[in-house]
């Protein structure tokens, strides 16, 4: 795998991406978006990893969506090319559990692609924000729809508003984000995470994603159904087997993903 825009490394079962474009504060260009999409498809279809890390630089997790490519860009190629035939969005529908390990800026698509993941770790450093509204535009990254999910409507329409960047701590109270850890410590608690979930029954682990996800959108009721209906899917993996009986005999389960 060779890339222009991300690095990509694997450590065990975990892949960790990282944005690497420090001349533009990892803008979220197409280039970019495209070269991410490639590779969760490619850590979504390799069995051996298990967690995906997303992480940028010190100064900047990603400041935006790319200001210079977009300024000129018209309705057509808005609307079609980037929301209609691209995956901009494909981080949020990976099927393996994608860890956001934010330090610096996460503004405007870069908060919206780091809510995207499945969890949030903040550097203390880092600072979040939605400032389209200060370029005369709104979020595009589902970004208005994301964040009143995660912090309430009243608290996500004065980010949105107001554009205004808020600590990682006040983003932490909120709700944004999971945890807040020193800085120098960021990918060595993003690595614990990660290596603790990869530990996890594979198949069970992406039922609760898509019954955490899937069930948001749905009623309750429905929801609850579904629920039952991904319980009875994962009643029949050998890792139900394996995990009910490692109980059983007093030892850790092997879990094979099956
Ligand atoms: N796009 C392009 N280039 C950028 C961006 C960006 N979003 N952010 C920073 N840069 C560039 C700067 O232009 C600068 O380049 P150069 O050195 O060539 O002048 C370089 O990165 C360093 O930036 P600064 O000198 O500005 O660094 P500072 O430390 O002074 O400031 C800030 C850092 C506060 C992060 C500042 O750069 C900033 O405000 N950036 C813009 C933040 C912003 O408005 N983001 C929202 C963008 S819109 C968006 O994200 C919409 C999402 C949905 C898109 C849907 C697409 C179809």
């Amino acid at each position: 795998m060779s890339y222009q825009n991300i690095l990509v490394r694997t450590e065990g079962a975990v892949g960790i991406v990282t944005l690497n474009r420090p001349q533009a504060l990892n803008a979220l260009n197409t280039a970019l978006m495209d070269e991410l999409t490639e590779v969760i498809d490619t850590f979504e279809a390799d069995p051996a990893i298990r967690c995906v890390i997303l992480t940028g630089s010190e100064k900047a997790f990603a400041a935006g969506a790319d200001i210079t490519e977009m300024k000129s860009k018209t309705f057509a190629e808005v609307y079609k090319e980037d929301f209609i035939t691209k995956n901009w969005e494909r981080v949020s529908r990976a099927r393996k559990p994608v860890i956001a390990a934010v330090a610096g800026f996460a503004l405007g698509g870069g908060c919206e692609l780091a809510m995207m993941c499945d969890f949030i770790i903040a550097a203390d450093n880092a600072k979040f924000g939605q400032p389209e509204i200060n370029l005369g535009l709104i979020p595009g990254y589902a970004g208005s729809q994301r964040l009143p999910r995660l912090v309430g409507r009243g608290r996500a329409l004065e980010m949105l508003l107001t554009g205004a960047q808020i600590t990682a701590e006040e983003a932490h109270r909120i709700g944004l984000v999971n945890k807040v850890v020193p800085a120098a410590s960021l990918l060595t608690e993003a690595r614990a995470l990660a290596h603790t979930l990869a530990g996890k029954a594979p198949v069970a682990v992406r039922y609760i994603l898509e019954a955490v996800s899937g069930g948001l959108e749905m009623s309750f009721a429905d929801a609850q159904d579904y629920e039952a209906t991904l319980f009875g899917l994962v009643s029949t993996t050998d890792d139900m087997r394996e995990g009910t009986r490692a109980f059983l005999e007093k030892r850790k389960a092997a879990f094979q993903g099956r």
